[in-house]
């Protein structure tokens, strides 16, 4: 398997769906578009980048809810040779602010309905460079300079050519968050998706043209843009998009739409939602032919009671947004429910000790990946860079065990990274946003996992001598100043955090005491 020297991923999607230019590509809540459709407008928003001035090689902010638009900016932007930044669209402006300037990026694709933020994270960021705006879905009159993207694509002809690009040049990046410091940019390259589809997608998943795929997880997300937007598009099947909130009446709105999904993608918060449902379809109802889950460890109980329910397999995975997607994984004719399954053949897979040396099965160790998908670095980050990505290895920051079979199964992180509903939230971020309440003294967050066996954010928060708060009001307070899915679930009011003699607060021993 390899890749010519000259390579356009999006130019590579669009040569394998010529034959079915009128088959239906995508479907969001506007209606269709076919894949002839998806290419012109592509090539038609890659020229109208160029024609506002972009160059090649620059980046620009892609913060679009999943509609249409989303993959028409994302495969124009690489078709042009931009790199789109895909950015989540749950955060701050304080957030947008961050990356506009990191990033530099020199343009923004935004959705209507989220252009007041971006408004906000521009003012607030006085080294940003953006210059031309392209906004999908306007909701009002438009900013001097800005561009309806319909009118954009409209008043262009498609680039006649894509960008002379090759598999190693940077074509897109994502941001990845750490328990400390700013979220890195991590970039890929056009070679990496392609590998995504090749390891992963195609084989392991069998994905074939007739699926109906459907991602609860946004395009925005590593996992999401291979499951609504590489898979799909490598085998040419069509990709049901939602820009709502994948809650479970959402989500059984499309499942049971008149474009029934056979491939659903999703994480095990979001399953055991469903399963807890009172609306929770009939069999029948459905046409699921095959789940996915990965975000955190799916627990067995959960994919038991959803294959009794539906006759359907979730297929548990573990990916990361730096190696672009799944790498451990069950496949559908070998499942051992409890474990993520097995290295995806062309990944190399270690568990290391605190030595280096690789454990011995029944033992944990930290993970750590080899496989062509890897990112070429974190943008501006030297250190994190040699951290992360050394010799040919991708250390993940998880721990694993593996057994004598060569099943692996999930034994926690190896940094303070929680992980809630498969999205990364740092304690260490809420719990400095909580001690900004003039109420709260000190704070400590961990993960704790409910009835389900799925991490839940807990704070432990000491008041400050005779100060009244009360719990709903901490929540409300973080959710004002942070991405709102990161607030803490539970708050309990403790008179002092366990300590180590030099002041450090122990959070093992909350954790301890959670398990008690
Ligand atoms: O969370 C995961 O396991 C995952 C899977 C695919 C791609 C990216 C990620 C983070």
């Amino acid at each position: 398997m390899s890749l010519p020297d000259r390579f356009n991923f999006a130019e590579h999607l669009f040569s394998l769906n010529r034959g079915r230019a009128a088959k239906t590509a995508y479907l969001d809540d506007r209606g269709p578009l076919s894949y002839g459709e998806l290419e012109a407008r592509a090539r038609r928003l890659g020229a109208a980048l160029l024609a506002s001035g972009v160059k090649p090689g620059e980046r620009a902010l892609l913060l679009m809810l999943d509609g249409n638009d989303w993959p028409v900016c994302f495969l124009g932007s690489l078709y042009a040779g931009v790199i789109p930044v895909a950015v989540n669209t749950l955060l701050t402006a304080q957030d947008y602010a961050y990356m506009l300037e990191h990033s530099e990026a020199t343009t923004a694709m935004v959705s209507g309905a989220l252009l007041p933020v971006l408004q906000d994270a521009m003012e607030k960021a006085p080294g940003q460079r953006v210059r031309s705006l392209f906004v999908s879905q306007p909701q009002g009159a438009l900013p001097q300079g800005a561009q309806d993207i319909e009118a954009a694509i409209g008043a262009q002809a498609p680039l006649a050519q894509p960008a002379d690009t090759g598999p190693k040049d940077h074509a897109f990046w994502l941001y990845s968050s750490g328990s400390t410091g700013k979220p890195k940019g991590t970039v890929h390259s056009h070679g990496n998706p392609w590998w995504t589809a090749e390891l992963f997608g195609t084989p392991v998943l069998g994905l074939t043209e007739d699926d109906v795929c459907f991602s609860a997880a946004k395009l925005y997300f590593a996992y999401g843009l291979g499951n609504a937007l590489t898979f799909p598009l490598t085998v040419g099947a069509t990709v049901v998009l939602m820009a709502e909130r994948p809650t479970p009446d959402a989500v059984f709105k499309r499942w049971t739409g008149a474009t029934r999904p056979t491939v659903f993608f999703g994480a095990p918060t979001g399953f055991a939602g469903m399963l807890a449902s009172p609306q929770l379809p009939a069999r029948d109802a459905v046409s699921l032919r095959m789940c996915s889950s990965a975000g955190e460890a799916l627990p067995a109980e959960i994919a038991q009671r959803f294959k009794q329910h539906f006759g359907c397999d979730i297929i548990d995975g573990i990916g990361s947004t730096e190696m672009l997607h799944i790498f451990i994984s069950n496949r559908p004719a070998d499942i051992r429910y409890g474990t993520t399954g097995k290295p995806v053949p062309g990944y190399e897979i270690e568990l290391r000790g605190e030595d280096g040396r690789t454990v011995a099965p029944g033992e944990v160790g930290d993970l750590y990946i080899k496989g062509p998908s890897a990112a070429l670095m974190y943008w501006a980050n030297p250190e994190k860079t040699a951290e992360t990505f050394r010799d040919g290895w991708t250390k993940s920051g998880d721990k694993y065990s593996h057994d004598a079979d060569g099943y692996y199964t999930y034994a926690g992180r190896s940094d303070d990274m929680l992980k809630v509903s498969g999205i990364y939230v740092s304690p260490f971020e809420v719990e400095a946003t909580l001690m900004q309440h003039p109420a709260v003294l000190e704070a400590a967050v961990i993960g704790t996992p409910d009835a389900e066996g799925l991490t839940k954010t807990k704070a432990f928060v000491v008041r400050k001598n005779g100060q009244a708060v009360d719990a709903d009001t901490l929540k409300a307070f973080v959710k004002e100043r942070l991405a709102p899915y990161k607030y803490p679930r539970f708050i309990e009011f403790v008179d002092e955090l366990p300590k180590t003699a030099t002041g450090k607060i122990q959070r093992f021993r909350l954790r301890e005491r959670e398990q008690q």
